[in-house]
This record gives structure tokens, sequence and C-alpha cells, in this order.
């Protein structure tokens, strides 16, 4: 069963060209709740650990290098069926291929620095928003 939750973070190439205020914008006209959120920023060993699904991948170096690069923003996303939801609000990985009016297709230049993450099942978006929230900021 599909859980109300999902986790996004706004990666540092959307941080960098000032879209964080319009990609929130997108997310609550977009029926999303913010529970939690967070200006932060990852180090390469954070980066690593966060995206350590992807180690096998050929840009695995390279997304690990591009996530520590700059502040970001990550927050935990309320509103009924949020992971299903949210993937389709944020579009494909690669922004050209983006539906329009999806926030990569408006916000993302290319498929690595492609502007937001959102998790892929209710299972990750658990262990996702555990990794930046502690229990008692998950309210
Ligand atoms: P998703 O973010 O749409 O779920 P994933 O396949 O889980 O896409 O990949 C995680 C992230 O890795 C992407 O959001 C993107 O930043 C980066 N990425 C995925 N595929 C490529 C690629 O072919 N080249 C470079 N970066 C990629």
């Amino acid at each position: 069963m599909a859980t109300n939750r999902t986790f996004t973070m706004i990666k540092p190439d959307a941080v960098a060209n000032g879209h964080i205020g319009a990609i929130l914008d997108h997310i609550i006209k977009g029926g999303f709740k913010i529970v939690a959120m967070k200006y932060t920023s990852l180090t390469p060993e954070k980066a690593g650990e966060f995206y350590s699904v992807h180690k096998e991948r050929p840009f695995y170096g390279d997304l690990v290098k591009f996530m520590s690069s700059g502040p970001i923003v990550a927050a935990i996303l309320e509103k009924d069926n949020a992971v299903e939801d949210f993937r389709k609000l944020i579009g494909a990985t690669d922004p050209s291929k983006a539906e329009a009016g999806t926030i990569r297709q408006l916000f993302a230049k290319s498929i690595d620095a492609n502007a937001v993450h959102g998790s892929d099942s209710d299972e990750n978006a658990q262990i996702e928003g555990s990794f930046y929230f502690s229990a008692f900021e998950q309210f």
C-alpha cells in the first residue's frame, strides 16, 4: 500500500541557479505539505553513502562529485500517494525527456544536474528521510 510521504532534495544546480523558491512553490501548489526541511550540504562521503545503490553505475563518481559541490535543500513531503505523485511532478530523469510543466523540464539543464531528487519507493522514502532527519524532526 502506498504511504503518504516522500523525500526530496533540491540539488546543487537548482540552488545555485536561484530556483529554491520557485521549486518549493511548485511542490506546494502540487498539493504537497512540507513535513520537514533543511538547507544543508553533503560531503563526498555522505553523497556516496546516499547514492550507494548506484555505486556500480558509470556515472556514480560524477554524481557524488556533483551532489557534494554546493548547498542543497532536503525535505520530507506529505500527500496521498506521495511517491508516485511526486515522481510525476518532477518528470523524467533526463530533463529533455521530461513532460512540459514538470520541475525538471522547467528548472534542469542536463541528466546529471537535474534540479531535484524524488524517492522511487515508499521504502526508500523512509530510508532517505531518515538519512537527514531524526525521528523527532519527522513529526
Ligand atoms: P532518478 O533521480 O530520476 O530516480 P536515477 O536513475 O535513480 O534517477 O539516478 C539518480 C541520479 O543519478 C539522477 O537523478 C541523475 O542526477 C544521475 N544520473 C542518472 N543517470 C545518469 C546518466 O546517465 N549520466 C549522468 N548522471 C545520471
